[in-house]
C-alpha cells in the first residue's frame, strides 16, 4: 500500500508502519526540503517538501532518487584494506582504525604533524560535524596540509570577501526575488540549481524576473540551458575580467557611485586607476563582445531599479578568478547595488557562520604560504592545486599521509594524472567514501561512511545564502547500513588513536586532555543557542536549540527576506567600509593586461559542462539517473568541425599542453566558434561498475596544477578556458586542407 501525502501536513500518513521525516537534500546547494517515507530499513520514497519555506515544493530527480544510492550494490559496506596486488579485502572497523592509528603515529613521530594532510570534498558541506572535526584534526596536528574542494570552486570568493568585507564567509548573493535586472556571468542555475545563492525553484524565480518586467542576461561561451531561456551574450572563455573592468570604467565615467554610496566605499581612486586599461575597444578585442553591447549593458544595469551582477563557476575557474570576483563586487558596489533590495544581499542564517568561523580561528588570508610553491592560505586551507607538489617534493614538511573525506580529488582535482600518480606515492592514503572511486582505489584503506539521509544534520553553509532565511536541523531519516559509520565518528576515532583532540579551540583541546569531551555537535548547538535566534538556555523560551528543531521535525521560517541596510554592521573592517584598495588587485590587473591568450598550436578553448542528472564525479552509478543511454559528448561548433571533417559521433582526440583525452564529437552551435565543451565526471576508473561502463574521458586530464597555470591569489586551478587542439581519429570524410590544427601528436 502506498500511503498518501498530505500537503497540509507532509508527515501525516495513515499507515502506522510507515515513518515519515522531513529533511533537506545533501547533494547540491539548493538544499531542497524533502519528505522521506520509511518502512523498517527500506526507504519507500523521497518527495519534495511542499511546505519548505525556501525550496517551496521543488526537488530534482537526483534528490528523489537518492535511496537508489543508499541501496546501490556497489556501495562499500565494510572497511576495506588494499592488498599488495591492488585488490581489496574486508577488515573490521577495529582492525582498520587501529592500523591507521598506528601508521599515522609512526609517520607523525618521524616527520611531525605537518606530514599528515586532510582533504574535505564538496559533500562535506552537508555534514557540519565532519567538517568541524576535519578542521579540528588539522588544527590539533598543526598541519598546513588542509585541503578543501572550495579551492576548485569558490576560493576566489573567500579571498575577495576577506579583503573587501573582512571575513571570508561574508558572501553576498543576488536578490533573485526582487531584482529587476540580473546578469549571470558563468552560471547555469537551471541545471546547477544555483551556487552561492540558495533560491528555491531557481528556474521559476528567474522567469519571474522577466514576468515582472525585468531582464535576465546570461553571459556564457555556451548557450547553456539557462541562456536558452533568457537573453544570451556569448563571450570568450576566461575573458570575464576584461568585460567587468570595462563595465566598471564606464560606470565610473557615468557618475557612479552616488555620494551616499561613495561614503561606504574605500579606495575609489585606486579602482578608477585600475580599470583605466579596460577601454571598450580593448574589452571588445578580448571578450568578443561588441563595445556597443558592453556600453548598452552597463547603461541598462545602472538604470535598473535594483540590479545585480552574479558571477559563478565559469567566472571563478579561469586564470584570473580573484580579479574577476573583485571586479564583480566593485561593480555591484559602485552602481549602488550592495545591500539593497534587488541587488546583492548579506545573508541571514540560523547560525552566524561568519562569527562561528571567526571564533574558531579560520578566518583569514595569506597568514602563511604553502611549503613548495608559496601560495597564500585561504581560511586556513591550502589549495588542491598544490597537493601533488606537496607529496612529490622531499624535505621538511613533505606530505606523506592523507585522509580524504567526501572527496574524489583524483577525478575532480586539477592536473588529473599527476595528482593520481602523487596519491599513489603516499605512505598512507585513507578514503572515506561510499564507493571505490578513482581516489579510493589508490587508498590503503577505504572506510564506508553514512550518507546524508542516514545521519542527523543541517546545511550550515547553504543556509548562509538563502533567499528565505529558515532554520532546520533534521534527524536521520533512516538507519545506515550495518557497516557504515559517520565521517565525524571516524575522525574522532582516528584522533583518539593518535592521542589528539580534534578541535580548533585550544580550550576544547585542553578539556579533552582532562577527559571532558565537547563534541562538534554540542559546540554547534552552543553556537545556535547563544546566537541571535538561540534560546539562551531557557532565558529566551521562544528561541531555538538543536533539541527544539529536532522536535519540530521540519523547517521554521526565520524572516520572510534577508535583511538590507546592514552594510556597516556586517563589514568586519574597523572603518566598516568596503575596502576596494589592495596591491594584489593592481598586480593581477597588470598580469591580465600582459597575458598572451592566443597559443597558435592550441587554437581552441575547452570549457566544462555540468549535467542535470550528474553531480561532479559521483552520481554516475545510479541506473535511473543514467537512463536514456547517456553518453559524454564534446560539443564542437560547425565552423570548427568543418575544416577537420568532424561529424556527429566521430571519435576525436583533444590535446592540451598538459594531457590528452579521446571523446565523441557532437557538432552544435550551442558553443561559440573557437570553443569546445565537455561534461566533467566521466571516464571513471574505479570500482563503481555502472559509472565505469558509461565510458567517456576525464576532463581534468587536460588541466594543470602547475604554478604558472593557476589563479595566483586564490591558488585556484584553471578548469575552464584551457587551450586545446582537436585531432580527428575516425571520420567519415577526409579533413579539408585549411584544418584548424596541423600538429596533432601521434594518436594512441
Ligand atoms: N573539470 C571539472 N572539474 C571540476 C568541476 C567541474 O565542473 N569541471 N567542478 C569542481 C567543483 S565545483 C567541485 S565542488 C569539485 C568537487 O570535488 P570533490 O568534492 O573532490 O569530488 P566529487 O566529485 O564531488 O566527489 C565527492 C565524493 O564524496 C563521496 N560522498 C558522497 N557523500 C558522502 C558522504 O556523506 N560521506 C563521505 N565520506 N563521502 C561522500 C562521493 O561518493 C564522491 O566520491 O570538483 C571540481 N572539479
Ligand atoms: N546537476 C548538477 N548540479 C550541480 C552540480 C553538478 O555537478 N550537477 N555541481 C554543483 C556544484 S559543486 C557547483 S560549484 C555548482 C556550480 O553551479 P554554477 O555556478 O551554475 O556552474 P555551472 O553549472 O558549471 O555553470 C557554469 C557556466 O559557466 C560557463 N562558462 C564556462 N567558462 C566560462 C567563462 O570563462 N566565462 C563565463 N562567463 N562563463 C563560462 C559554462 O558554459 C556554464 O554554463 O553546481 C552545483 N550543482
Ligand atoms: S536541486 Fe539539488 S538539493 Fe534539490 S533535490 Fe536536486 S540535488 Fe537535491
Ligand atoms: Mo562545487
Amino acid at each position: 500500500m502506498t500511503p498518501t501525502l498530505s500537503p497540509a501536513d507532509p508527515t501525516s500518513v495513515a499507515d502506522p508502519s510507515v515513518r515519515v521525516t522531513r529533511t533537506s537534500c545533501g547533494i547540491c546547494e539548493a538544499s531542497c526540503g524533502l519528505v522521506v517515507r520509511v518502512r523498517g530499513d527500506e526507504v519507500l520514497d523521497i518527495r519534495p517538501d511542499p511546505l519548505h519555506p525556501n525550496s517551496k515544493g521543488f526537488a530534482c530527480s537526483k534528490g528523489v532518487q537518492f535511496h537508489h544510492l543508499r541501496d546501490d550494490p556497489d556501495r562499500v559496506r565494510q572497511p576495506l584494506r588494499r592488498r599488495a596486488d591492488g585488490s581489496f579485502e574486508p577488515v573490521s572497523w577495529e582492525q582498520a582504525l587501529d592500523d591507521i592509528g598506528r601508521r599515522l603515529k609512526a609517520i607523525i613521530a618521524r616527520h611531525g604533524g605537518e606530514s599528515v594532510g586532510l582533504y574535505g570534498g564538496n559533500p562535506i558541506v552537508w555534514n557540519h560535524e565532519a567538517f568541524s572535526l576535519l578542521l579540528g584534526l588539522g588544527a590539533a596536528l598543526k598541519t598546513r596540509h588542509l585541503f578543501a574542494a572550495a579551492s576548485v570552486d569558490i576560493n576566489n570568493y573567500y579571498v575577495v570577501n576577506q579583503l573587501l568585507y573582512g571575513n571570508n564567509f561574508c558572501s553576498l548573493f543576488p536578490d533573485v526575488e526582487r531584482t529587476r535586472f540580473m546578469v549571470i556571468l558563468g552560471g547555469n542555475p537551471v541545471v546547477s540549481h544555483g551556487s552561492m545563492m540558495t533560491v528555491g525553484h531557481v528556474r521559476e524565480a528567474l522567469q519571474d524576473i522577466v514576468r515582472r518586467g525585468g531582464r535576465v542576461v546570461v553571459i556564457d561561451p555556451r548557450r547553456s540551458e539557462t541562456a536558452q531561456l533568457f537573453e544570451h551574450l556569448p563571450l570568450r572563455p576566461d575573458a570575464d575580467a576584461w568585460l567587468v573592468a570595462a563595465m566598471l570604467r564606464l560606470a565610473l565615467q557615468r557618475g557612479c557611485p552616488r555620494p551616499e554610496v561613495a561614503a561606504t566605499l574605500g579606495g575609489l581612486a585606486f579602482l578608477q586607476t585600475l580599470v583605466e586599461v579596460a577601454t571598450p575597444t580593448r574589452a571588445e578585442q578580448e571578450t568578443g563582445i561588441p563595445a556597443a553591447r558592453i556600453e548598452q549593458l552597463t547603461r541598462d544595469f545602472i538604470a535598473a531599479d535594483g540590479a545585480v551582477l552574479y558571477g559563478r563557476w565559469g567566472a571563478s575557474l579561469g586564470q584570473f578568478s580573484t580579479l574577476t570576483k573583485y571586479l564583480i563586487e566593485a561593480f555591484n558596489a559602485v552602481t549602488g547595488n550592495l545591500d539593497r533590495a534587488g541587488g546583492a544581499l548579506f545573508g541571514h542564517s540560523m547560525i552566524d557562520i561568519e562569527k562561528l568561523m571567526r571564533d574558531t580561528g579560520q578566518i583569514g588570508y595569506d597568514r602563511w604560504r604553502t611549503r613548495v610553491e608559496g601560495i597564500p592560505e585561504v581560511f586556513g586551507t591550502a589549495p588542491l592545486a598544490t597537493m601533488a607538489a606537496e607529496i612529490e617534493t622531499p624535505g621538511n614538511g613533505q606530505l606523506r599521509a592523507l585522509l580524504v573525506s567526501h572527496g574524489n580529488p583524483a577525478m575532480s582535482g586539477p592536473g588529473g594524472r599527476r595528482l593520481e600518480r602523487a596519491l599513489g606515492q603516499l605512505e598512507l592514503l585513507v578514503s572515506m567514501d561510499p564507493y571505490l572511486t578513482e581516489t579510493s582505489r589508490l587508498a590503503h584503506y577505504v572506510l564506508p561512511p553514512t550518507l546524508w539521509l542516514e545521519r542527523e544534520g543541517f546545511p550550515i553553509f547553504t543556509m548562509a545564502h538563502t533567499a528565505v532565511p529558515y532554520a532546520q536541523w533534521s534527524p536521520a531519516s533512516v538507519r545506515p547500513p550495518e557497516g557504515a559509520r559517520d565521517d565525524g565518528w571516524i575522525f574522532a576515532e582516528i584522533s583518539r588513536r593518535i592521542g589528539v583532540v580534534p578541535s580548533p579551540l585550544a580550550l576544547v583541546r585542553g578539556l579533552g586532555r582532562l577527559g571532558i569531551t565537547l563534541g562538534a555537535r554540542t559546540l554547534t548547538d552552543l553556537a545556535l543557542r547563544t546566537g541571535e535566534h538561540g534560546d539562551w538556555f531557557g532565558l529566551r523560551p521562544s528561541g531555538l536549540s538543536r533539541r527544539k528543531l529536532l522536535a519540530v521535525g521540519g523547517p521554521l521560517l526565520l524572516k520572510p527576506r534577508p535583511p538590507t541596510g546592514v552594510l556597516r554592521q556586517r563589514i568586519a573592517h574597523r572603518d566598516h567600509r568596503v575596502h576596494l584598495e589592495h596591491p594584489l588587485f593592481a598586480a593581477e590587473m597588470q598580469r591580465l593586461a600582459q597575458r598572451q591568450s592566443n597559443d597558435p598550436a592550441y587554437p581552441l578553448h575547452i570549457i566544462s559542462v555540468r549535467e542535470l542528472r550528474s553531480h561532479n564525479s559521483w552520481l554516475h552509478n545510479i541506473p535511473k539517473l543514467m537512463a536514456g543511454e547517456r553518453v559524454q559528448r564534446l560539443r564542437v561548433h560547425p565552423q570548427d568541425a568543418r575544416p577537420l571533417g568532424l561529424h556527429n559521433g566521430d571519435r576525436v582526440r583533444v590535446e592540451s599542453r598538459h594531457g590528452a583525452v579521446e571523446v565523441m564529437a557532437w557538432i552544435s552551435d550551442e558553443v561559440m566558434p573557437g570553443v569546445v565543451a565537455l561534461p566533467h565526471g566521466w571516464g571513471h576508473r574505479g570500482g563503481w561498475r555502472r559509472a565505469v561502463e558509461a565510458g567517456g574521458a576525464a576532463f581534468n586530464d587536460l588541466t594543470s596544477s602547475a604554478y604558472v597555470d593557476i589563479d595566483r591569489p586564490s591558488g585556484q586551478a584553471q578548469l575552464t578556458g584551457i587551450a586545446v587542439r582537436l585531432c580527428p581519429l575516425s571520420s567519415a570524410t577526409p579533413p579539408a586542407t585549411d584544418t584548424v590544427t596541423t600538429s596533432c601528436s601521434p594518436s594512441a
